[in-house]
């Protein structure tokens, strides 16, 4: 494009003055038929585009999506990492703060955009629709204010995701009957280009393929919208400067590898330094800890310098073991909040409420299985069961029956939670509970991962607020020693963090947003079984400080 019209498009969408704007959006939930890739499918898409619609605003824009579904199944659509400040009729997730949006209704979401800037997500939030139902959210700082970090050249965006040659909503479903895990996926996809896919030839058209300037400094707006996999991202003969994640800005660090779980958003700096003529491989690959079967297959892509040859060497790299704990960890261990003076971390110093969650799986009867039982998700030994109305609804019209809200702050029973061999009952119990909150409360949950069955890496995401991670470690989290060593300094705030496999992850947060705020796994596999809860923050006394009414729209069950 000529600078002159990239100048003025930049003015359409991007008035100059600095007040707010309402900025809006038509999202159609549509079917297509997907041909790009090795196997032909009929896909849910937003406006017929995989990965769908970047949603674009700045800080302080309300924000309103009219999603209208014209599938077949009932959709909800979530955008992750929005904190919706009292307005979780907006937020997203069926049966937690809305009814779906049914077939051929459309429903607005309306929400403000409050104190964050940066990267974000949108994606369904019902069933296994966000495996195609998905894209990036870019929330631009306010006019006038800079990133605090040299200005990109150049923006990109790359959005990680996962394939199945069949229906996911096929394989979700066959799993449920059948009790067993979900089949894999067969391909991995960077901007909805798949390279190799399971038991098919590479296609040509499979390779996603990013053109840079030479000698520019590009920011790579990375997102992890895979259903199940948590991912290591490289770039051959190329370093990575990170300085954002989950729309929260960090300390820059350098690093070859990116980690990142699915539900979180990375940015990284990336200086095209090297020589124009060659080509550079780009690799997404799995990372997987445990004795858990995920998709192993590593998808490719290409770096290619602008005016490059075509036939120049090709750079290779080599993706980090799948299970490469270390790798994994180094990573997470070097996020830190910006924490400046415009910046600053407020986490808080103390506690009014300390909740301790064991976390992982189990197995429950299940009559009509394949062995008789199912495997669940847990989180302090409960299961949830989703109601079939919104628990914001039952909270906010009061209506009684829907949930309990005596979610326990600490496991029912205490037992070696990593030890090599448990031997206890696998069994869970079930229920839809919640964990009530003051306005205003500061909160720590530590979240312990177990070995029952097999211990495993769980990024969990926390809806309608942020928080900070104070402490990680592996093993049994120690009360009496570990918080000795939490950073209350500039730990890293964001809305999803990993649990590492038999291990454990210390976060932060005030419950200064009333509402009921999902928390849960967000391996698709693990919430589909059942490893989530709620927060219920109550209302606070002050003007601002209630859930704003319901929108006259809002679905009904
Ligand atoms: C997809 O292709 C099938 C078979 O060719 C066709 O019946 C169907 O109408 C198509 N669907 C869409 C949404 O184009
Ligand atoms: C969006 O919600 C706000 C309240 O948060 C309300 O004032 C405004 O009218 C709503 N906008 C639309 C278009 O409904
Ligand atoms: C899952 O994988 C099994 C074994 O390959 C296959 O038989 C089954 O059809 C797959 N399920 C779906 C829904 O595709
Ligand atoms: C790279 O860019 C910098 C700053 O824009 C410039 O000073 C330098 O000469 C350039 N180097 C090359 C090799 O083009
Ligand atoms: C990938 O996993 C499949 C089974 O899911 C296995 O057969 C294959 O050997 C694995 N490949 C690699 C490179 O580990
Ligand atoms: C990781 O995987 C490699 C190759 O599959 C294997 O040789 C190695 O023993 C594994 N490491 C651990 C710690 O399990
Ligand atoms: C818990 O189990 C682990 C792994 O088997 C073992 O190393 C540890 O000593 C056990 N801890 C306690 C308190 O028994
Ligand atoms: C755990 O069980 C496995 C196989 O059942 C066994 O090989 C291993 O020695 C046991 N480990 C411990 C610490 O008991
Ligand atoms: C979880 O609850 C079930 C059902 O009451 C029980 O059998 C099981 O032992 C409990 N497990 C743990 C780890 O507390
Ligand atoms: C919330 O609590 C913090 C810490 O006590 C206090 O500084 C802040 O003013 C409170 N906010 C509101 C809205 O009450
Ligand atoms: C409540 O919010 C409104 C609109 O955001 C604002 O104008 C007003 O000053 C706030 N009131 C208080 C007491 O914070
Ligand atoms: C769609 O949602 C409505 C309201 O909750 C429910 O009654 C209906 O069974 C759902 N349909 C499907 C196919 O799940
Ligand atoms: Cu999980």
């Amino acid at each position: 494009m000529e600078a002159w019209i990239r100048a003025f498009v930049l003015i359409l969408l991007f008035p100059t003055f600095s007040e707010a704007v309402v900025r809006h959006y038509t999202f159609k939930v549509v079917m297509k038929n997907y041909t790009k890739l090795c196997s032909t499918k009929s896909i849910a898409t937003v406006n017929g585009k995989f990965p769908g619609p970047t949603l674009r605003a700045r800080e302080g824009d309300n924000v309103l999506i009219n999603v209208i579904n014209n599938i077949n199944s009932n959709v909800t659509i979530h955008w992750h990492g929005i904190r919706q400040l009292r307005t979780g009729w907006s937020d997203g997730p069926a049966y937690i703060t809305q009814c779906p949006i049914q077939p051929g209704q459309s429903y607005l979401y309306n929400f403000t955009v409050t104190g964050q800037r940066g990267t974000l997500l949108w994606h369904a939030h019902i069933s296994w629709l966000r495996s195609t139902l998905h894209g990036a959210i870019v929330i631009l700082p306010q006019k006038g204010t800079p990133y605090p970090f040299p200005k990109p050249a150049k923006e990109k965006i790359i959005v990680l995701g996962e394939w199945w040659k069949a229906d996911t909503e096929a394989i979700i479903n066959q799993a449920t009957q059948s009790g067993m895990p979900p089949n894999v996926s067969d391909a991995h996809t960077m901007n909805g280009y798949t390279g190799p896919v399971r038991g098919c030839s590479v296609s040509s058209k499979g390779t996603y393929t990013l053109h840079v300037d030479h000698n520019k400094t590009y920011l790579l707006r990375i997102v992890n919208a895979a259903i199940n996999d948590e991912i290591f991202f490289k770039i051959a003969s190329h370093k990575f400067v990170v300085v954002e994640v989950d729309a929260s800005y960090t300390k820059p660090f350098t690093t070859e590898t990116v980690y990142i779980t699915p539900g979180q958003t990375t940015n990284v700096l990336l200086k095209t330094d090297q020589s124009p003529s060659g080509k550079y491989l780009i690799a997404m690959s799995s990372f997987m800890d445990a004795p858990v079967a995920v998709d192993n297959i590593t998808n490719y892509g290409l770096l290619r310098y602008k005016g490059g040859h075509l036939g120049s060497p090709l750079a290779l790299t080599s993706m980090p073991l799948i299970n490469a704990t270390q790798s994994q960890l180094k990573f997470i261990n070097s996020l830190r909040s910006l924490n400046s003076k415009k910046y600053p971390v407020n986490v808080p110093l103390t506690i009014d409420h300390s909740l301790f969650m064991t976390m992982g799986v189990g197995v429950n009867p299940c009559a009509t299985c394949l062995n008789g039982n199912k495997l669940v998700g847990t989180l302090n030994n409960i299961t949830f069961v989703m109601p079939t109305i919104g628990l914001l609804q039952a909270h906010y019209y009061k209506i009684n029956g829907v949930f309990t809200d005596d979610f326990p702050a600490n496991p029912i029973t205490t037992f070696n939670y990593t030890v090599a061999n448990f031997t206890g009952g696998l069994g869970t119990l079930n229920g839809t509970k919640v964990y009530s909150l003051p306005y205003n409360s500061s909160v720590q949950v530590v979240l312990q991962d177990t070995s029952i069955i097999a211990p495993e890496s769980h990024p969990v995401h926390l809806h309608g607020t942020n928080f900070f991670v104070v402490g990680m470690g592996i093993g049994n989290y120690d009360a009496n020693k570990d918080p000795m060593n939490f950073n209350l300094v500039d730990p890293v705030e964001r809305n999803t963090i990993d649990v590492p496999t038999g291990g454990w992850t210390a976060i932060r947060f005030r419950a200064d947003n009333p509402g009921v705020w999902f928390m849960h796994c967000h391996l698709e596999v693990h919430t589909s079984w059942g490893l989530k809860m709620a927060f219920l923050v109550k209302d606070g006394d002050g003007p601002n400080q209630s859930i704003i009414p319901p929108p006259k729209d809002l679905p009904k069950c």
